[in-house]
């Protein structure tokens, strides 16, 4: 490895070991980049690296709600303004127990590099909190929401930081969001969030967008193999927004979705998720109940219920981790590795521990594709939002869906393109990381590296 980029590495480890997500990112990405790093000695002389490892801004806020028995509480938000090199910052907001500092760093970090993925001009940001929207009623939700962009109106705005979902934040959370917002400041300005409803901005295909464009990525991998998505067999994890998109579009393409999981467990379906309408819907209502409950499509559907297990022992042809981080480890790699699959899709945002990844981007027969390519076609979607926004119309859902599709071959084209000018062959993990890379490197360094 480079030395400079192993010596920045270092350094972060050092300074951030109370991050663990957030060093581990930093090292996945930074090992990519070496051979960028080796040849652009220009880098080096400005430590263009220790820059971005730094973000821009991060700020927490206290959120203060009442729970419908009258009892008050209290909340940490973030918000992570990690670099605006190429656009706005641009970024989910996740609600969701485990929401630390590091966690929001690891994601605005990954943010960056996805986003300029995509081609579109939206800088990295990520933000959130540690509530916890299990149980809690629809009123709390609003209260909660309410509150939360009380403390945040002032630092974002469709030109400033555009945030968007991410776990624990769907289509209502934004809407009363959005709603606050426009209370407070007085403007009719949709373009400061992503994922509205239809009503007010929200792009048609938003929805939908991060499990498309994963099964659209797939099918450019799968294309690149000489092989067909129809028929294949998949094994995801998650039951969330992102899930229901694959199983969505695994419908319409003739994929069988095998598994689902939660935090409870795993459910196997043989004959497929994804093998009707009524199953795809019940994911709709399992969200909307806020159980967080896989262990419902077994009961409604009469499958086979693992509880307290992981779905990485099943038998398919392809994997796609939709869950969260570091739900792949290394001894779910083994198994994966010993069932002879092939295909190792990330889908959630860094599912795979450093040391499960390289084992599996290791044997020959396997092929591993990287979170932040497969699921950018939700952001990218986003980006399309924010188009439609400022220019004040709206795009029909052929229209949105022939664009993400386009964005998202783009994006594994890129990708190849960027691994094999460095003679890495067909890695489309190291790809991701130097496109995505040299696009920020090259904007930071034109604006001078502030
Ligand atoms: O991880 C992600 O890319 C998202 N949660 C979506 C971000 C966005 O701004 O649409």
């Amino acid at each position: 490895m480079n030395a400079y980029v192993a010596r920045v590495i270092d350094y972060v480890k050092t300074k951030h070991a109370n991050e663990p997500e957030f060093c581990q990112t930093v090292e996945e990405v930074f090992s990519s980049i070496s051979p960028v790093i080796d040849a652009h000695p220009e880098y080096e002389k400005v430590d263009l690296l220790t820059r971005m490892v730094e973000p821009e801004r991060m700020f927490t806020f206290r959120v203060v709600w009442c729970d419908d028995a009258g009892q008050w509480h209290t909340n940490i938000g973030y918000r992570c303004q990690f670099n605006g090199a190429i656009g706005p910052y641009k970024g989910g907001l996740r609600f969701q127990p485990n929401v630390t500092p590091s966690v929001i760093k690891f994601l605005g970090f990954e943010q960056t590099f996805k986003n300029s993925l995509t081609g579109l001009p939206m800088g990295g940001g990520k933000g959130g909190s540690d509530f916890d929207p299990t149980g809690k009623s629809d009123a709390e939700i609003m209260r909660f929401c309410q509150s939360f962009m009380t403390a945040l109106y002032r630092y974002i705005g469709p030109d400033v930081d555009v945030p968007a979902g991410d776990m624990g934040v769907g289509g209502r959370e934004i809407g009363y969001m959005y709603g606050q917002y426009r209370r407070l400041k007085g403007v009719w300005e949709n373009g400061v969030l992503t994922g509205k409803g239809f009503t007010y901005g929200g792009s048609k295909t938003r929805p939908e967008a991060t499990g498309y464009g994963a099964v659209y990525y797939l099918q450019e991998v799968l294309a690149h193999e000489g092989e067909s998505i129809e028929g294949k067999t998949i094994a995801i994890s998650g039951f969330g927004n992102v899930a229901w998109g694959i199983c969505q579009k695994a419908l319409h393409l003739g994929a069988k979705v095998v598994t689902l999981s939660g935090p409870d467990g795993y459910i196997y379906d043989p004959e497929g998720v994804s093998s009707s309408q009524e199953k795809v819907d019940f994911m709709l209502k399992m969200q909307a109940s806020r159980r967080n409950k896989v262990q419902d499509y077994a009961d409604k559907f009469g499958v086979q219920f693992f509880p307290g297990e992981k779905p990485w022992g099943v038998k398919a042809d392809v994997i796609m981790p939709s869950a969260m981080q570091n739900d792949v480890r290394m001894e779910s790699a083994e198994k994966i590795v010993a069932n002879g699959i092939k295909y190792y899709i990330e889908v959630a945002n860094m599912p795979t521990t450093n040391d499960a990844l390289a084992y599996m981007m290791a044997q020959p027969n396997m092929i591993v594709a990287p979170s932040k390519a497969v699921n950018a076609g939700g952001v990218a979607v986003s980006g399309l939002e924010m188009s439609q926004n400022s220019e004040r119309l709206v795009w029909s859902a052929e229209e949105v869906d022939e664009k993400l599709k386009g964005i998202m071959k783009t994006i594994h084209a890129m990708s190849v393109e960027a691994a094999e000018e460095y003679g890495l062959g067909y890695n489309l993990v190291a790809g991701a990381n130097i496109a995505g890379f040299k696009k920020v490197a090259t904007a930071m360094m034109e604006q001078g590296c502030f």
